[in-house]
């Protein structure tokens, strides 16, 4: 297992300009879809610059690798900003992001087992990514293996009872080898989701079912990576890191607001979230 490292003023600045560079790409790429889904990906740019370009343990050219950590996207409907990130790690070319939901593309909708490189799991139906991730987790521990499993889920899919069974499942067996990543970002598809059906106590449940519990703001990336630094060092207990981010975060129209969980924005609005994405890496660069 890769021990995370403590950052550097260099590499944070560096993780933040790869955060917007995805954001960027994200952007893109849905304007030449036509379709898909906006505020969850610009929402966790941020943490999926943070795994995969410090965190993980990866090979881009050799995504099979018996010794990789294992990252599993269950909300797969936030997939662009996972194809944005593959492809600016190198796991397949940048070119490929404008074949974005094209019929015969390896960039689906949702993302496909088998037809790109690095994606671990189908997903798309919500609720059963952690399901797989424990399967991972609990055959890795089996093999006496020291990779890791980080699951990334939405809130909106604490609602289905299939999650829940997992967290009761991961909590029972002490699986301390995976990590799980939630959006807190307080939408779903259609209102928040404390008015749709309410969530919290989201620490307290998951404490009770026996995992540990790290609340972060989602957009820091020294505080994220400092609560992986924490999971990696909890034994017997699952680590769940409650990332609290803005949907649609980088720009300003978006931000906050559920009508872009699952729309594009049209050239003129792209533009502008473009020029907004590239205002905000200059004021980091400033901070
Ligand atoms: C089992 C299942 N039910 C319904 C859907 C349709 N759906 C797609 S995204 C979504 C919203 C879920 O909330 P969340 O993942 O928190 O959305 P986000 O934060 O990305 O806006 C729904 C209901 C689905 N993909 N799978
Ligand atoms: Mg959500």
């Amino acid at each position: 297992m890769k021990e995370v490292e403590r950052l550097s003023e260099k590499k944070l600045e560096y993780l933040y300009t790869v955060a917007n560079r995805i954001r960027e790409l994200v952007i893109e790429s849905l304007l030449v879809a036509g379709s898909g889904h906006s505020a969850g990906p610009l929402g966790m740019a941020d943490i999926f610059a943070s795994l995969y370009f410090h965190i993980l343990n990866h090979e881009p050219k050799n995504p099979l690798w018996e010794e990789r950590d294992r990252l599993i996207l269950s909300n797969g409907h936030i997939c662009p900003v996972q194809y944005a990130t593959l492809a600016l790690a190198g796991y397949f070319p940048l070119s490929e992001l404008q074949t974005l939901r094209k019929i015969d593309s390896r960039l689906q909708g949702h993302p496909h087992r088998g037809s790109l490189p690095g994606i671990e799991t189908t997903s798309g139906p919500l609720g059963s990514g952690l399901s797989q991730a424990i399967g991972m987790a609990l055959a890795l521990n089996l093999d006496k293996k020291r990779n890791r499993v980080y699951c990334l889920m939405s809130d909106g899919e604490h609602q289905e009872g299939n999650t829940w069974e997992a967290i009761m499942f991961a909590g029972k067996k002490k699986l301390s080898n995976i990590t799980a990543i939630v959006d807190r970002n307080n939408i779903q598809i259609d209102g928040f989701t404390e008015d749709v059906m309410p969530l919290e106590p989201l620490r307290r449940k998951y404490e009770a079912f026996g995992w540990n519990v790290i609340d972060v703001n989602g957009h820091n990336i020294e505080d994220f990576v400092y609560a992986v630094l924490e999971a990696q060092s909890v034994f017997e207990r699952p680590t769940v890191i409650l990332a609290h981010t803005i949907p649609g975060k980088g720009v300003r129209f978006m931000e906050q607001n559920y009508t872009w969980h699952g729309k594009v924005p049209n050239k003129k609005e792209a533009e502008e979230a473009i020029r907004e994405i590239r205002s905000l890496s200059k004021r980091i660069e400033h901070d």
